[in-house]
């Protein structure tokens, strides 16, 4: 039966998102895998911090087991109308809040069983879960990396719920993003101590994935700040290099989001290169920052140029593979209307398809590859070749008695912009 919350809506009206649409080779659908995130347009009430809640849903507050389900009827109301493949949330965004861990976790199971039947009816599937470990004031000085041992363990049995939960509901990937995972003064931080820590849960975390049977990917989501003054997992550089201290660069791969790049001074397509440099390209979490502003302000895409290059590298990159795209944006807290839950997404939706065929057009012309590689084609040679493998010294010799005198030519860095822009 349906709830009528999005009675008189007006469905979307998709002028560039074709799923069917072959890019390449490949349904756009296929391609994209959207998702809608279940906190920004279910769980979150309008709060920013001058102010409560704007949105008073019928489904707030989310205290009650009854209101809990009305909000994933109404969610895959919204699945459907959007056709989006995929969704996601936190423990928190799905079950009531109830207090002790034992109420929590039985809520939970009650609530993914509840979700799992919805499922059966609809055609859209689990991209990831996720454990909200940074909302409750438990989480206040970190989940992995708190100095009590209590709220360590806490933590793992929280992960522990959520993974048997994702695994229960057929979940592609499982996510873990360290909001208080951080510090906000050295002070009273221990940070080698606290590293350590939170290397050795991500350990357990997949080693219960193994144990379980889970095939899905685990994924760390880099962030360099907010709420913690300093998170851990500042940026990608600075995940792969944990990863591989911790020896998990071949089980953890990275889930990139927009807003988080440009809050760690990068663009998203350098995170999205860094981590398809060394391999570990996730997933990624659609959205964008207020330039201005300097907050996470998980608003909607709606730079067609920006997203064509952020695509441009995940189609170099190989594609998303298990992971997707994964619409971590919220409305504005003056868009009070159902109307406004689909114009946000419809209208990613189509920035973000706009953005792949502007990337796969890029792809198909091949002049900035073929470009890149023209610049890189000394490099073809045997004789430079041998120069990897050589040393300073029989290098050194080489200059001397062959006098060379290398020649400086153009990165032709406006060309290449211009080269862009015939196609965004
Ligand atoms: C917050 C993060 C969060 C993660 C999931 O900034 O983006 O929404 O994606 O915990
Ligand atoms: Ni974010
Ligand atoms: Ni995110």
């Amino acid at each position: 039966m349906a709830t009528g919350f999005f009675d008189g809506v007006e469905p979307p009206k998709f002028h560039h998102y074709n799923p069917d649409e072959i890019v390449m080779g490949k349904r756009m659908e296929d391609h994209l895998r959207f998702a809608v995130a279940y906190w920004h347009s279910f769980a979150w009430e309008g709060q920013d911090p001058f102010g409560g809640q704007t949105f008073q849903r019928p489904w707030h507050p989310q205290d009650d087991m009854g209101r809990a389900k009305l909000k994933a009827d109404v969610a895959f109301e919204m699945f459907d109308l959007l056709g989006v493949p995929f969704f996601c949330w936190h423990d928190a965004d799905i079950r009531p809040e109830q207090g002790s861990f034992a109420e929590n976790l039985r809520t939970l199971n009650e609530i993914t069983d509840y979700i799992g039947e919805k499922m059966e009816g609809s055609k859209t599937r689990l991209l990831w879960g996720t454990a909200n470990m940074f909302s409750d004031r438990r989480w206040m000085s970190g989940a992995s990396t708190n100095p009590d041992p209590d709220v360590f363990a806490f933590a793992a049995a929280t992960v522990k719920s959520c993974l048997d939960a994702t695994h229960k509901l057929g979940g592609q990937n499982y996510v873990l993003w360290g909001g208080r995972e951080g510090y906000e003064t050295l002070l009273n931080t221990d940070m080698g101590q606290e590293l350590d820590h939170m290397g050795r849960f991500l350990s357990m975390v997949v080693d219960y994935k193994h144990k379980i049977g889970f095939e899905g990917q685990i994924l760390v989501e880099p962030k360099p700040q907010e709420p913690s003054k300093h998170q851990y997992d500042y940026d990608a550089a600075t995940c792969i290099g944990f990863l591989r201290k911790y020896g998990l660069e071949n089980e953890v791969k990275l889930n990139l989001e927009q807003g988080h790049a440009i809050l760690a001074g990068h663009s998203f397509e350098h995170e999205i290169a860094v981590a398809a440099s060394e391999g570990m390209l996730g997933s990624i979490d659609m959205n964008r920052n207020d330039y201005q502003s300097g907050w996470d302000t998980d608003q909607f895409p709606n730079n067609v140029p920006e997203v064509a290059l952020a695509y441009y590298h995940v189609l170099n990159a190989g594609g998303l593979g298990k992971g997707g795209t994964n619409f971590d944006a919220k409305l504005r807290r003056q868009s009070l209307d159902a109307q406004d839950l689909i114009d946000g997404h419809a209208g990613g939706m189509e920035i973000c398809a706009r953005g792949l065929k502007a990337a796969a057009a890029m792809i198909e012309d091949g002049g900035l590859n073929a470009a890149l590689a023209d610049r890189y084609a000394g490099w073809k040679s045997p004789d430079a070749q041998a120069m990897l493998t050589s040393d300073l010294e029989t290098l050194a010799q080489h200059v001397l008695s062959e006098n060379i005198a290398p020649f400086p030519r153009s990165g032709r860095q406006e060309a290449l912009e211009n080269w862009v822009n015939r196609f965004v």
